[in-house]
């Protein structure tokens, strides 16, 4: 049955494949494949295995000059739309994973490939400045209109950086000369168990994702607080859930005390809304609230990560805006969708003289041009609310293939698309992985035995159905 499903498959148009499907068989959808985003294509075509020959040839030379075992394959950027990867054998995936959840609004946008040919803004891709000296004339018009625009509640003050290390870096020495006790004593930044905000030396002390990360690395001693290990469907364990996230906020207040009695004072909180690398684990509305109070409390700042979460893909523009803060948060870094890496932070945050938070380049005007237009893109397209509606039908149809094969698939999680679930062990999550890749979609891999979805905001309910009904057939056929 299997077979003939699949060879049929082979012969016609995702439409057609629909209509031809027998109920029970797999997950049924009955979305049209409707292509609603200018040069989106609407199905995967997969000509030969991932990594095919040109690949292979290209991690050989690559090798010769640096370690490039990590690569998955080699992109044709130029050829890919949408929410579709083309890969240099010609083929086309559908693109869940979107360059670690950085592509905000698909592959080759038309709307950033205008603003590109506009003889106006020449200049600002080609010439680029040390903004923190030599900034253009429109400068600040830029930044209103791209980055302010969406500046998060109680934050008017913005720095914008390269990349999302550099950001919590900068972010981290903001707090320290905020705290600006006479002495430079031994000042300490707490994170969480799990957590992932970068690889540079400051942040690898608040990273802790996987043990490979560090290994060999001098560190500090900063307090590590577990976080919250939750149960799912988070609407069915409600009492056990908030009884671990109380004894995770114990633990925080805990940790606070005790560095600041080892004369290692806790100056900063940093924290995910959901933890990412650390394998997509999840916290209330309420942990974050009650976290944030405790910061208050202990007069430490409290540093919320989006790097991630952020640009739109959990259905609110920021994550942390769920929470609703009554006191919004201190500090907040962004990059990935936003293109450029930066922080918000409240007025007090301000160094109180120039160069103090400086670099060469600090961030790009040349991404601020196409922030702006991805964020008129998001409005004119309504794409929060897609996030929120694809991400239901993703997360529905999730929940569908747990309760029809949970000997593989457990503790379904997500808001918006940023979506999850988890697998027996690693090696049926790798395996799951690239067996998904050669049917044409590109997954990733979080946390030792997770499956994540980042796909781009441009991901639509018949994308959702789409994967879902690949996903289904490969579970039907898994051993
Ligand atoms: O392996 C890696 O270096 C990866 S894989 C995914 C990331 C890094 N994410 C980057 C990241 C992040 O997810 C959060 C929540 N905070 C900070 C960072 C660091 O950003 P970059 O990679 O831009 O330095």
């Amino acid at each position: 049955m299997a077979f003939v499903l699949a060879a049929r498959q082979l012969a016609c148009s995702p439409q057609q494949k629909l209509r031809l499907l027998v109920p029970g068989s797999r997950y049924i959808s009955q979305a049209a494949a409707k292509v609603d985003v200018e040069f989106d294509y609407d199905a995967p075509l997969m000509k030969t295995e991932v990594p095919g020959p040109r690949s292979r040839e290209l991690m050989k030379q690559l090798n010769i000059i640096q370690n490039a075992e990590a690569v998955h394959f080699f992109c044709n950027y130029e050829e890919s739309r949408g929410n579709y990867l083309v890969d240099v054998d010609g083929n086309r995936m559908l693109d869940l994973y979107s360059q670690i959840s950085s592509v905000p609004i698909g592959y080759s946008h038309p709307a950033l490939v205008k603003v590109l040919q506009q003889p106006q803004n020449v200049s600002t891709f080609i010439n680029r400045p040390a903004l923190g000296i030599l900034p253009p004339e429109n400068f600040v018009e830029r930044l209103q209109e791209s980055l302010m625009s969406v500046a998060p509640k109680g934050m008017s003050q913005l720095i914008t950086m390269a990349c999302g290390s550099c950001s919590n870096e900068n972010a981290f020495k903001t707090i320290f000369m905020w705290y600006r006790a006479p002495g430079c004593p031994d000042y300490s930044i707490l994170s969480f168990m799990g957590a992932f905000h970068g690889r540079t030396l400051g942040c690898l002390a608040t990273t802790h994702s996987k043990s490979i990360h560090k290994i060999d690395i001098p560190s500090f001693d900063w307090p590590i607080a577990p976080f919250p290990r939750l149960k799912y469907p988070l609407e069915e364990f409600v009492k056990e859930n908030q009884q671990e996230e109380a004894r995770c906020l114990e633990e925080v207040e805990d940790l606070i005390v005790k560095y600041r009695k080892k004369k290692k004072t806790v100056v900063g909180v940093i924290v995910e809304p959901i933890q990412s690398e650390g394998g997509d684990n999840h916290a209330s509305d309420d942990f974050f609230r009650k976290l944030r109070d405790i910061t208050r409390k202990h007069g430490c700042a409290f540093l919320v990560d989006e790097v991630q979460t952020g640009g739109g893909c959990t259905g609110k523009f920021w994550a942390h805006e769920h929470w609703d803060l009554d006191d919004p948060a201190d500090l907040m870094t962004f990059s990935k969708k936003m293109m450029t890496g930066g922080f918000f932070h409240k007025e007090e945050f301000r160094p109180n003289a120039p160069y103090r938070i400086f670099n060469t380049w600090l961030g790009d005007p040349a991404k601020n041009l196409l922030l702006a237009e991805v964020i008129n893109v998001i409005k004119r397209e309504d794409l929060l609310d897609n996030a929120a509606r694809a991400g239901k039908v993703l997360l529905t149809g999730l929940l569908d293939l747990q309760a029809r094969y949970p000997q593989f698939i457990s503790r379904v999680r997500g808001r918006g698309t940023f979506c999850s679930f988890d697998t027996p062990d690693e090696s049926v999550r790798n395996k799951l992985i690239l067996i998904a890749r050669n049917k044409g979609v590109v997954l990733g891999g979080c946390g030792d035995k997770s499956i994540r979805f980042r796909p781009m905001l441009v991901f639509r309910e018949h994308h959702a159905h789409l994967f879902l009904n690949i996903f289904s057939d490969i579970l039907a056929d898994f051993k």
